[in-house]
C-alpha cells in the first residue's frame, strides 16, 4: 500500500501515556471508590440496570494487579460517526492486551455494532495494526450506526460473543453507543454470561462530557481542523473583501464546536444554539443579529465578514424545536402511514392536519427544501439529520430578504453577496493531532486495564488533560452514573446525558465579552494547519475549551 510520507513519519509516533500506564502492567492496580448515582432518574434507571446500576469510581494506582496477565480474547466496535484518534484507542487496547499476555487476542468487529450481532469480525494482528498507528479514520475495521435494540439483537450479540470465547467487547463511540455498552453490560450479567463491556469517549461533537470525562476524543482535531479552514477564509474575506461567508459547523445538538472555533479564530458573528434556546430567539431575532453586524461593518466599508452557525441550530429555535418535536413524534408512531405518503405534496397536506395550528404555520412558511429536509429519515437513534439540513442558505436567504428591507428604509446601503459552507466531514478523519493521538492510545491502554481487571459497565477515563500527558488520571466511570431518561422515538429510554454548552462556563463567557468587538471590527485570527512536529506549545496544546474550562 502506498502511504504519503506524513503518514510513514506519524507511524513511528511514539504516543506519551500517563505515567501511571507506563508502568508494568502488572503493578498497575484498580481502587474503587463509594457507590455511584445516576445524574437524574435514579428509580428508573436502577429498575433497568437492576444488576450494573450505580457501580464505584475506578482509579489506577500503583499496586500488584493479580489478575492482569490472564489469556484474554476483547472484541472492538467502532461506533457512529467518524472521529479522529480511534484507531490510537484500538492501538493502546492492542498493545495493552499484548502487555498483559503475548497469546491475548484482539478481534476488530466490522462495520460498527452491526459486525457484533452479525459475528463478522478481523482479527487485530501487529501487522494490521501498524499500518493504522496515528492515522484518521475508522477505516481499519469500518464503523456503522446500527443500534443493539431489540431482544433478538442482544441475543445474537450474546450468541456472537459466546461463539468467539470473548471476554469482552469494547465500544468506541458518542453518548448513544455508550448507553448501548450500558445495556449490553446489564444484559451480559442478566445472561449470566461473563463477558464484559467497556465504553470509549468518541465523538467531535465534544457533548459527551462531564465532570469525569474532560472530553470526548476526535474534538481537538476536529477543530484544529476547521478552525485552520475558517481562518483560511477569513484571510480571503479580508483580502477580497466583497463576500460574507455563512458558515454552518457540525456537532449535531451541542455548539461546542462552534464556540470552540469562535475562540480560535474571532468570526464576525457566531450563534451559540444553547443561548438562542435560552433567550428564545426567533429565527427573526437572529436574523437581525447577524444584519446588525453586517450594516455596521457596511457603515465602515467593510462589505465582508465570517458567520459561524452550529448545525443544530434549527433545533434549538423555539418555534423549530416544537415542530421538529411534533414531526419526530408523528413520524414514529405513523411510520407505516407516513411512509406510504408518496411525495412531499402528500406528506405536507397530511402533516397540515396532524400538527399543531402554530407548527403547521412555521412549517409552511419553510422554504420548500428546508421543510423537505426536515422530513428526511431519522438516525437509528431517532435524531433528525441535522447535518442535511442547510441553514446557512436558509440564514443566506432570510438575511438577503431584511437586508431588502433595510435598504428601503434607508438604514443600510451596503452591498451583500455571500457564500454558503458546510464543514464537517472534512474534519472526521484528519490525522489525530498528538493530543488526540496521545488521549486515544491512553483511552484505549485504560480500556484494557479495566477488563484485564474484571470491571464492566464502565467507560475508560484520562482526566486532567490541560497538564502534561505524564500527570494524566486514568481510571474508569460506571456508564450508569451519566444516565438519565428521555424521550426518544415517542417513548422514555435511558440515555447518557448530552453535555450542552454552559452559558455561564467559561468558554461561552470569554466568547460573549469580545463578540461586540468582533461584530464590527475584523478581528481575525489565522490558527493555521495542526502540527505534529515541533514546539510542545505549538504541536501539543489542548482546545481553547479545555483550558478554560479548566482554569487555564
Ligand atoms: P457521533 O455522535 O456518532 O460521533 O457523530 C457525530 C456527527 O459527526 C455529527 O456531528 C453529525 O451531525 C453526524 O455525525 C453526521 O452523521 P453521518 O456521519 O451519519 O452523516
Amino acid at each position: 500500500m502506498e502511504v504519503s510520507a506524513l503518514q510513514k513519519a506519524r507511524y513511528g509516533y511514539q504516543p506519551k501515556l500517563p505515567a501511571i500506564l507506563t508502568r508494568p502492567v502488572s503493578e498497575i492496580a484498580v481502587e474503587l471508590g463509594e457507590p455511584t448515582e445516576a445524574v437524574a432518574d435514579q428509580a428508573d434507571l436502577k429498575g433497568i440496570f437492576k444488576h450494573t446500576y450505580g457501580k464505584p469510581i475506578a482509579r489506577f494506582v500503583p499496586g500488584k494487579n493479580d489478575k492482569i496477565n490472564r489469556k484474554l480474547t476483547v472484541g472492538v466496535i467502532l461506533s457512529g460517526g467518524q472521529a479522529p484518534g480511534g484507531h490510537n484507542v484500538i492501538a493502546g487496547l492492542y498493545d495493552g492486551l499484548k502487555k498483559g499476555n503475548k497469546d491475548s487476542r484482539l478481534l476488530g468487529f466490522l462495520g460498527g455494532p452491526s459486525g457484533l450481532i452479525e459475528n463478522k469480525t478481523v482479527e487485530i494482528t501487529d501487522a494490521l495494526i501498524d499500518q493504522y498507528r496515528n492515522t484518521g479514520g475508522f477505516d481499519m475495521i469500518g464503523s456503522g450506526r446500527t443500534k443493539i435494540e431489540t431482544p433478538e439483537q442482544f441475543a445474537a450479540s450474546l450468541e456472537t460473543a459466546k461463539k468467539l470465547g470473548l471476554d469482552a467487547v469494547v465500544i468506541i463511540g458518542g453518548d448513544d453507543s455508550n448507553t448501548n455498552a450500558a445495556l449490553l453490560a446489564e444484559y451480559f450479567v442478566d445472561q449470566k454470561a461473563p463477558i464484559q463491556v467497556i465504553g470509549c469517549p468518541k465523538t467531535i461533537d465534544g457533548d459527551l462530557k462531564n465532570e469525569h470525562i474532560e472530553t470526548s476524543f476526535g474534538f481537538d482535531t476536529a477543530t484544529k481542523t476547521y478552525s485552520e479552514l475558517i481562518g483560511n477564509i477569513e484571510r480571503d474575506a479580508n483580502s477580497a473583501k466583497k463576500y460574507w461567508h455563512f458558515i454552518k459547523l457540525m456537532g449535531r445538538s451541542a455548539s461546542h464546536i462552534a464556540l470552540e472555533c469562535a475562540l480560535q479564530t474571532q468570526p464576525n458573528v457566531c450563534l451559540i444554539s444553547e443561548e438562542v434556546e435560552a433567550k428564545k430567539l426567533s429565527l427573526a431575532q437572529i436574523v437581525d443579529q447577524i444584519c446588525d453586524s453586517i450594516v455596521k461593518r457596511a457603515a465602515n466599508k467593510e462589505n465582508f465578514g465570517v458567520v459561524l452557525i452550529p448545525e443544530g441550530l434549527v433545533e434549538f429555535v423555539p418555534e423549530m424545536k416544537q415542530l421538529i418535536s411534533e414531526l419526530n413524534d408523528l413520524m414514529a408512531h405513523y411510520a407505516e402511514e407516513f411512509g406510504k405518503l408518496s411525495g412531499f405534496e402528500a406528506q405536507a397536506e397530511w402533516l397540515n392536519k396532524k400538527l399543531s395550528p402554530a407548527s403547521a404555520k412555521v412549517f409552511a412558511s419553510l422554504p420548500v427544501d428546508i421543510a423537505k429536509q426536515l422530513l428526511m429519515d431519522r438516525d437509528p437513534h431517532g435524531n433528525v439529520q441535522v447535518s442535511r439540513i442547510e441553514t446557512e442558505k436558509l440564514l443566506i436567504s432570510m438575511v438577503e430578504q431584511r437586508l431588502g428591507e433595510l435598504k428601503k428604509a434607508g438604514a443600510y446601503t451596503g452591498k451583500f453577496s455571500a457564500l454558503a459552507h458546510f464543514f464537517g466531514y472534512e474534519g472526521r478523519c484528519a490525522f489525530p493531532s498528538n493530543f488526540d493521538a496521545d488521549y486515544c492510545y491512553a483511552l484505549g491502554f485504560t480500556a484494557f486495564v479495566l477488563i484485564a481487571s474484571g470491571l464492566t459497565g464502565y467507560l475508560s477515563s484520562v482526566k486532567n488533560l490541560t497538564a502534561p500527558a505524564s500527570e494524566w488520571v486514568a481510571g474508569g466511570i460506571p456508564l450508569t452514573m451519566m444516565m438519565n431518561m428521555e424521550q426518544r422515538h415517542g417513548s422514555k429510554k435511558p440515555v447518557i446525558r448530552k453535555a450542552l454548552v454552559d452559558l455561564n462556563g467559561r468558554p461561552f463567557k470569554t466568547f460573549a465579552a469580545k463578540r461586540d468587538e468582533w461584530a464590527v471590527k475584523t478581528s481575525y485570527l489565522f490558527p493555521g494547519a495542526i502540527q505534529y512536529y515541533g514546539p510542545s506549545e505549538v504541536c501539543d496544546q489542548p482546545t481553547k475549551t479545555l483550558l478554560l474550562e479548566k482554569g487555564r
